[in-house]
């Protein structure tokens, strides 16, 4: 009978992954930035919604980093309304990681103190395992997805630090039960703040906004 060693492959990448996490976030922290990672399906509008809380964030500098499989669509639109965008690529990976956003910070000159949004993967699963160094982990959910999402992606949902409930303006279309979404969310995450919003009427941004305001003002940053 031969020995056999188990080693435990993600409890290591997770470890590693955590420490540069810390590591990212305390550099941001010193440098007056807080860091949003924004999760959520493809298509979810996770662009829409950032640029919709940009317009509302007076006063505090928005920086972004676009992760995409490939492309840089969303950084060329992002530029040209003048927001300071940094693209990664991950070429397959469905998720960003701690390395690569502690990498592509030490490209990012933070003249002014702000919020820097890091657009994940379009991808309701694998983002939300990793860290990537953020403060707070914001998932947009949408009622085109329907009102089960909750039930079938829990971990989403369990480590979002706050909800955006977007595509509103849809709902006269769809049948959205939203006190069974309410309900899926409340099992996982008590105290989540949820937002509806729309990013096409910029419906509930000023909200959003003014809760963004209030955690970089007191993150200790
Ligand atoms: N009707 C409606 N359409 C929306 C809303 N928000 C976003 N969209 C549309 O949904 C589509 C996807 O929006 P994006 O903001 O690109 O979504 P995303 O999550 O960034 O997409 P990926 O980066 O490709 O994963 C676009 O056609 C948007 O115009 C909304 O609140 N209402
Ligand atoms: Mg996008």
């Amino acid at each position: 009978m031969h020995d056999v060693l188990k080693v435990n492959m993600m409890a290591n990448i997770h470890d590693e992954n955590d420490h540069i996490a810390a590591h990212t976030s305390e550099d941001l922290a010193e440098q007056h930035i807080y860091a949003i990672n924004i999760m959520g399906a493809p298509g979810a509008g996770k662009t829409t919604v950032l640029k919709n809380i940009t317009k509302n964030l007076k006063g505090l500098k928005s920086y972004v980093i676009e992760g995409d499989i490939e492309s840089d669509i969303d950084t060329q639109d992002l530029r040209g309304i003048g927001i300071d965008t940094y693209q990664i690529n991950t070429f397959g990976a469905c998720h960003l990681d701690a390395p690569m956003i502690h990498n592509t910070i030490q490209n990012i000159r933070f003249d002014k103190k702000g919020i820097l949004f890091i657009e994940n993967i379009g991808n309701l699963v694998c983002p939300a395992e990793f860290s990537i160094g953020e403060h707070c982990k914001m998932l947009i959910s949408t009622v085109t997805e329907g009102s089960d999402k909750p039930y079938k992606y829990p971990l989403a949902f369990e480590k979002a630090d706050v909800i955006i409930l977007n595509k509103t303006d849809l709902l006269p279309y769809i049948d959205f039960d939203e006190g069974f979404f309410i309900k899926g969310v409340r099992a996982l995450n008590k105290n989540v703040t949820v937002f509806k919003v729309s990013g096409k009427t910029g419906d509930g941004f000023t909200e959003v906004a003014a809760w963004i305001r209030e955690r970089a003002a007191n993150f200790g940053g």
